[in-house]
This record gives structure tokens, sequence and C-alpha cells, in this order.
């Protein structure tokens, strides 16, 4: 049986929301699920998650994975193996940099894309580290899917790979609609902490935890 824990999201105020704990070692009972889909496509859009880790730079895991079905499992995905990378559509950007964030301290990513020409950016703690385009030129992020963090899913809601499972800490997952400004985007935790997405907002986002996965207060300030 797994165990769910449901954040209401009424008492969250910005800066003060939940975090998620992944524990370690790994194991594909632990995941959570943002229980929360799209209502319309996306052309572009940024993701920006807040994570600690102390998990190696060698290991492989996922932060975000959006599906729709078992032959649409990347619809949506920000993976590492060596490097960041980006599925859209089942298609991926390979590599976008290997910023030094699994130090076990909090840290800032966010990464956009655009239908239009593929561009894409990766920022670490707001610095853009890096960028390319031609990744999924024309497509979209489609609607209906299932969001899980933590862990790769392979079918819709499951098919998870415990060498694709992250251990650590997340919280400040938002998602919008459009490619933020590096200024929206911000430099520090005084604006990371007031990231509110306009597709998916943290601080109201119900969230559901799984096996020896848990919730606990966030104290976003640094
Ligand atoms: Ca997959």
């Amino acid at each position: 049986m797994h165990k769910q824990l449901f954040n209401p999201g009424s008492s969250a105020v910005p800066g003060d929301s939940q975090k998620i704990i992944f524990p370690s070692p790994r194991s594909i009972e632990n995941y959570a699920r943002m229980q929360t889909t799209l209502s319309s496509d996306l052309r572009s859009f940024t993701l920006c998650v807040h994570m600690r880790s102390t998990m190696s730079t060698s290991d492989t895991m996922v932060l975000v994975s959006y599906a729709r079905a078992s032959s649409q499992d990347n619809e949506l995905l920000l993976f590492f193996s060596r490097g960041f990378m980006l599925h859209i559509n089942q298609h991926d950007n390979n590599y976008m940099a290997d910023p030094p964030v699994w130090d076990g301290e909090w840290h800032t990513i966010c990464t956009t894309w655009r239908s239009s020409d593929g561009a894409w950016q990766l920022y670490a703690d707001g610095v853009l580290t890096a960028s390319g385009s031609g990744l999924r030129v024309g497509g979209a992020v489609r609607t209906g899917g299932v969001f899980i963090l933590g862990q790769e899913q392979d079918t819709l809601g499951g098919g998870f790979d415990v060498n694709q499972t992250f251990s650590g800490e997340l919280s400040g997952v938002n998602l919008w609609d459009r490619v933020l400004s590096p200024a929206e985007i911000g430099a520090g935790w005084a604006v990371f902490c007031n990231h509110h997405g306009n597709v998916i907002d943290w601080d109201t986002t119900d969230i559901a935890v799984f096996g020896e996965t848990s919730m606990t207060e966030y104290q976003c300030s640094k």
C-alpha cells in the first residue's frame, strides 16, 4: 500500500511552503505526484525547481516527469545524466550543463523552451548556464498528463527505474506558459522564493507523496 499525504495548500504563504524529502537509498516506491495537469498545450514554458541533494554528478536522476501515456512518457522531462537535459515529446537536447548543485545546499534550476525555434535555456541559481535551439521545433507539451517528481515515468504514473530516482529535497516547482526574462527568474533567493508559476504555482498545488517520501515545512530564504 502506498502512503499518501495531501498538502491542502490553503495555509501556504510565499516563501513558507512545503518541501518534499526523497530518502536514500533510492527506491521506486518513493515519489511524489503533483495533483494537477495541463489544461492547455504549452508552446513555450519556464520550469523552475528548488533542489538540495548530495547525489553524485555521476548518478542519473529525474526531477520532474510529465507523461501522457506509455508512448508519450517523456512529454516533458527534466532529467540529469552527466548533465541536465530536457525532453519534449520524446525528443531531448542530450546535454545542457552540469552546474555544481550536488553539494547539499539549496539550488534553483530553471529551464525554458519555446516551440517556434526550439530555443532552450538552463539557469542555475539564476545564472544562464547553457542555451541552444532546435529542440522539438513546432512541438507542444500537451494536456492531460501526469506530473511525477523524483522518478522517471515509462508508463503513465509508473514504470520507474531505481537508477533514475532522485534522493534529496525538492520544493518550489513552478511552471509558467512563457519564457521568463532573466530578471523574472532572478539572481537570488529573494526572487526565487517568490516564484509563482501561472500554470503550476507550488504554493497552491496539492502534492501526494508515496513510499517513504515525506513533506515538511520549507523555509525558503537565504
Ligand atoms: Ca520515460
